[in-house]
């Protein structure tokens, strides 16, 4: 019989409200079997906040606390410092935001919750938009990327800007921890959040959350593409311990971007050179997280 590398219990229920195929519930699954129950997650305004609480019920088998859009950084803060009063030592606070809620009105919380050193996880699941009020551009959203404030007519090509890195940004913090995870890698997932919650301090994860809607296409694909993210390099996986980085999964020779972006009709209308530019950009940010991982 195989030998179950990941805890068998379910801290999500079924009966959630998330589309069929939808990452982000991924990203909660795991989150939750790597943390355990002795957990309290705070939620901003986001998928999460509807898929967790159709009323008068919950998916969660642990406390949520719904945070305003812009507070889940300063929420940790604030639940940890409570947690300490109560003497309640043994709980791992967690904060579970959007790309959008995280990179972009989010982005002064996160920071002051990591310049405070708060004792807590933050995980931002990345569905590369704001998709709970209908795909609107985020930071986190790619170069190329149609969505409905980026779209795909006769004046534009889609999101002109590139992906905001947010590991960068908390990099720069010297958080305890830092790591990227994907859903389709569940193990590399489950291993890295246990790892972040035995470490004492601020952490941060950033999970890959493909979107069915969002990215435009069939639900069955999600851990098809979200493995396509990672083997392109779109995605990489790694971490970043006490400022020094490691990769967790490198290949020998990556698949090409055009791979990835073929796989959803966000980027459909891409030419050519426009995949060309993207596989440039893509192969220069790898470059630089090789050269990241000799510095010690
Ligand atoms: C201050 C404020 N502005 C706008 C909103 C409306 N709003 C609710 S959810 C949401 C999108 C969230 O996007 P993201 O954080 O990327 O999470 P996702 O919906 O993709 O899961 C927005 C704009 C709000 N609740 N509060
Ligand atoms: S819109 Fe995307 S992130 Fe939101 S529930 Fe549906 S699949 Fe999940």
């Amino acid at each position: 019989m195989a030998r179950l590398t990941i805890p068998a219990e379910e801290l999500v229920r079924s009966g959630h409200s998330a589309c069929p195929g939808c990452g982000a519930t991924l990203v909660m699954r795991y989150l939750l079997k790597g943390v355990g129950n002795r957990a309290i997650v705070t939620v901003p305004a986001c998928c999460w906040t509807v898929i967790g609480t159709p009323f008068p019920t919950t998916a969660l088998d642990v406390p949520m606390l719904d945070c305003a859009f812009e507070a889940t950084g300063a929420s940790i803060s604030g639940l940890r410092a409570a947690a300490d009063q109560l003497g309640l030592k043994d709980v791992t606070i967690v904060g579970f935001a959007g790309d959008g809620g995280t990179v972009d009105i989010g982005l002064q919380a996160l920071s002051g919750m990591l310049e405070r050193r708060t004792d807590g996880i933050y995980v931002m699941y990345d569905n590369e938009a704001y998709m709970n009020t209908g795909v609107q551009r985020s930071g986190a959203t790619p170069e190329g990327a149609w969505t409905t404030t980026t779209p795909v007519d006769e004046f534009s090509r889609g999101k002109l800007e590139p992906k905001k890195d947010i590991m960068a940004i908390v990099a720069a913090h010297r958080p305890a921890y830092a790591a990227t995870v994907n859903v389709a890698f569940p193990e590399d997932f489950v291993k890295k959040v246990q790892k972040a919650k035995a470490i004492k301090g601020p952490r941060f994860v950033h999970a890959l959350a493909p979107c069915p809607p969002g990215w435009r296409y069939s639900s069955e694909k999600t851990i098809e593409i979200g493995r396509l993210a990672t083997d392109t390099n779109m995605f990489p996986l790694y971490e970043i311990e006490d400022g020094v980085y490691r990769i967790t999964r490198k290949l020998g020779v990556a698949k090409p971007v055009r791979d990835y972006l073929k796989t959803q009709g966000r980027f459909a209308h891409l030419g050519e050179t426009e995949v060309a530019q993207i596989q440039a950009e893509v192969d220069a940010r790898w470059k630089r997280l090789l050269a990241l991982e000799t510095l010690v």
